[in-house]
């Protein structure tokens, strides 16, 4: 396909970059850390969204090539920023059912000298459920590295409970369909309540995605959820953007 032979190219070409979103906790409103996310801008096509490049570069394998790029290119830049602020990575399933995954996060942190537990891996279920021993094996090598691993878009996919207690998971991140109206929609509010209610009861963490106006950050600040992200927050922006705040002294 004419598309994935670009996007082969992409990499070389450097018609790929990284924008990061601010993760903010929710009590103090304090930036903790930024989700690394990949953008194409193609010379032809324009931009060309994740959702559509994403799912050819796992299809075709490119994603082991362009995954590699944007971990060692999100930890770079993370190894600059003031401690202890985080960086998020989101991996796909192909990516981490590959051999030597665990590894190759170690020689990242090597070479780009990131301390561990400011890495976090975001890992949605659905990349989980092809070989579920296998993906416990590596999330528990990836754990020992002292690397932090996310519960992404939890609630969509192939959603169980069972994945919440038998993986290893540091934070779970609830999908942002849950949070669109949550103020407004009982349903929404009755998920996200229940949600923050396992998490206070397992005691990991709690971060809602998609944050778009102040009415549902209010709705999140009330039921004491942890960390937050969205549009209402900070839009994916490149690290420039963020500059004052990654490096407080410059
Ligand atoms: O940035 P945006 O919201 O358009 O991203 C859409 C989807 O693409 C999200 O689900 C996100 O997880 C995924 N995505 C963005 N960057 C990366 C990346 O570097 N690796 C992988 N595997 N997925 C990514
Ligand atoms: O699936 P994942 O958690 O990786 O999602 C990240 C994606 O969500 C990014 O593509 C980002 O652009 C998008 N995103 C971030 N904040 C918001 C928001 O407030 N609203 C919407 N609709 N999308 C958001
Ligand atoms: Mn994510
Ligand atoms: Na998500």
């Amino acid at each position: 396909r004419l598309i994935e032979h670009e996007l082969r190219q992409a990499m070389s070409r450097g018609e790929l970059k990284l924008v990061y979103q601010p993760q903010v906790q929710i009590d103090s409103g304090e930036i903790i850390g930024f989700e690394a996310l990949m953008r194409w801008h193609n010379r032809l096509r324009g931009d060309v969204p994740p959702s559509i490049f994403i799912p050819i570069a796992e299809e075709s394998g490119l994603i082991i090539q362009l995954g590699d790029w944007a971990l060692l290119e999100a930890c770079r830049e993370a190894a600059s920023w003031e401690e202890p602020l985080t960086v998020a990575v989101n991996i796909s399933g192909v990516q981490l059912h590959s051999q030597g995954f665990a590894q190759k996060i170690h020689d990242v942190l090597l070479k780009t000298g990131l301390p561990p537990h400011r890495l976090e891996l975001e890992i949605t279920e659905t990349a989980l459920i092809k070989d579920m021993n296998r993906a416990l094996g590596t999330l528990r090598q990836v754990k020992s590295l002292g690397v932090r691993v996310a519960m992404d878009d939890f609630g969509t996919g192939y959603s169980s409970l069972s994945n919440i207690r038998a993986f290893p998971f540091d934070v779970i991140k609830i999908d942002r369909s849950f949070i669109k109206s949550v103020d407004k929609n009982a349903q929404a509010a009755a998920i996200v309540r229940a949600v923050l209610g396992l998490g206070r009861g397992l005691g990991l963490p709690v971060l809602a995605e998609g944050i778009e106006t102040s009415d549902e950050l209010k709705f999140l600040i009330d039921e004491f959820c942890t960390a937050g992200q969205g549009f209402h927050l900070g839009e994916p922006a490149s690290i420039e953007h963020f500059d004052h705040i990654v490096h407080a002294n410059s």
